[in-house]
């Protein structure tokens, strides 16, 4: 991508009522902008990333086993006077009228949605297991919706829906998800901490909260430094094995983590001193396990193996996707802007040209870009006429992982400069140099 084709409206000014960095610098590098209070058009720039972020997701979600579908935002009110969570959700749902009179409502999750298509459709326990899941828009009528699309009225959301015939299968389901979570957010280059927390109006008495450490995260959290020595990383994971999925699970959730919802002063205590932290955390996730709750209440059972029909347990499980933005960008920023993992960055690298309009140095970036491209990568070069100060501004601000840095004093002795945004240091060489090392970089993130 040409930068001076781009649409990318970067501020100079910072926006006064953006509290929090990562508001700020969305708002800055031109990726979102406020329509109404919590709603936001999402600008290329904000929007790709948005698009790399689900494509981890579904890629996650698929390796586990889950089946991507698709339900709508608007939902039938009478579904959910099923289930009896029409009248509890309380002001946070939008409630609609159609022209006929019937009651709507703009989907806040979509649990009784999904049991619907399950009663409609499998009758026999030889159908399960089953998970399936999407990825779509929600709406929460939050008081205070604040801090940019952290606490959002309109989110992005991965939800996904369990069914089991036993608790023991669903548990499994829990600890899959568990453990699909763990290797997603790493993928964005994030911690996030499995936490025991609250069920709220989803049910249920098993769930886990994932949080990224960040002081303007909206939860009070206390954990054992211990759990942020934990990685998952590179290890093979066979997501049909019961006891491999429970020991992950185990690993990652045995030491003290809790929100303040569950939080227990007396186990707290019983952590050596040096290891208590008392934090904040952004909830990026969360998995629930709440049984037969909906299959009862709407009567979705399937034939069970004695011919009797047997409610099936059920669990749901989110990931904020569009929280994940910020999340990410309070994670991972300097004072001069973002600085994207390479999992998430919206462009692998920039291009900046020193001398636009300079034939050797123009020539130099069109063949670094074309290179790029055929190597699979995707480049933004900013030939536009601006000052080299002007330029690096820029790309500091959008926060690319790399720059490869295009002048006439180099080109004269072959070379360009590839610099990280993360170090800030710098390293000349030549130009199929500067391609064949991003390729490697980005080797395990295409
Ligand atoms: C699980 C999936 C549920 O709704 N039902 C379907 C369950 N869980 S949840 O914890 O309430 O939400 C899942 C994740 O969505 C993000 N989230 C938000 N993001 C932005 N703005 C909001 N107002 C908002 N509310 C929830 C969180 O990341 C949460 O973990």
């Amino acid at each position: 991508m040409r930068l001076s084709r781009y649409f990318l409206p970067v501020l100079k000014e910072t926006p006064s009522e953006a509290q929090i960095v990562s508001h700020r610098y969305m708002l800055r590098a031109g990726m979102i902008k406020q329509a109404q209070a919590g709603i936001y058009s999402w600008l290329p720039l904000g929007f790709k990333v948005l698009k790399r972020i689900e494509q981890i997701v579904h890629e996650e979600q698929e390796r586990a086993g889950h089946i991507p579908l698709l339900m709508p935002t608007l939902q039938s009110a009478d579904l959910w006077r099923e289930s009896g969570r029409y009248d509890d959700y309380g002001e946070e749902m939008l409630r609609i009228t159609d022209r006929h009179g019937r009651d709507m409502l703009y989907g806040p999750t979509n649990e009784e949605l999904i049991t619907d298509i399950f009663r409609s459709h499998v009758s026999s326990y030889k159908d399960l297991p089953l998970t399936l899941y999407h990825i779509q828009w929600k709406f929460r009528d939050e008081v205070r919706p604040r801090f940019g699309v952290m606490r959002g009225r309109e989110f992005l959301m991965k939800d996904g829906y369990n069914f089991d015939l036993t608790k023991e299968a669903a548990l499994h389901a829990y600890n899959r998800h568990l453990v699909s979570y763990l290797r997603t957010y790493e993928r964005m280059g994030l911690q996030a901490i499995p936490m025991r927390a609250d069920s709220g109006p989803i049910g249920g008495d098993d769930t886990h909260e994932f949080l990224v450490l960040a002081d303007t995260g909206e939860s009070e959290v206390f954990y054992d430094s211990a759990v942020t020595d934990l990685t998952f990383g590179d290890r093979a994971i066979d997501y049909d094995s019961v006891e491999e999925c429970a020991g992950i699970m185990r690993e990652f959730t045995e030491k003290y983590a809790r929100t303040d919802e569950t939080h227990d002063e007396a186990k707290f205590n019983e952590i050596p001193e040096e290891r208590r932290r008392v934090a904040r955390g952004i909830e990026v996730g969360q998995i629930f396990y709440f049984g037969t709750k909906y299959s009862e209440a709407m009567g979705a059972t399937v034939q069970g193996p004695d011919g009797k029909p047997t409610p099936v347990h059920m669990g749901s499980h989110g990931i904020g996707v569009s929280r994940l933005l910020g999340a990410i960008i309070e994670a991972s920023h300097d004072d001069k802007g973002i600085i994207w993992p390479e999992g998430v960055t919206p462009f692998h690298v920039g291009i900046v040209n020193l001398k636009q309009g300079d034939a050797e140095a123009d020539g130099a970036c069109e063949g670094l870009e074309t290179a790029l491209i055929n190597a699979g990568l995707d480049p933004l070069y900013d030939d536009r006429k601006e000052r080299a100060g002007g330029k690096f501004a820029t790309m500091d601000l959008i926060g690319l992982p790399w720059r490869i840095t295009v002048g006439p004093r180099g080109l004269k002795n072959g070379v360009v400069e590839l610099t990280s945004r993360r170090t800030g240091e710098s390293e000349e060489m030549a130009p199929e140099a500067a391609v064949a090392r991003l390729v490697e970089i980005y080797a395990k993130h295409l």
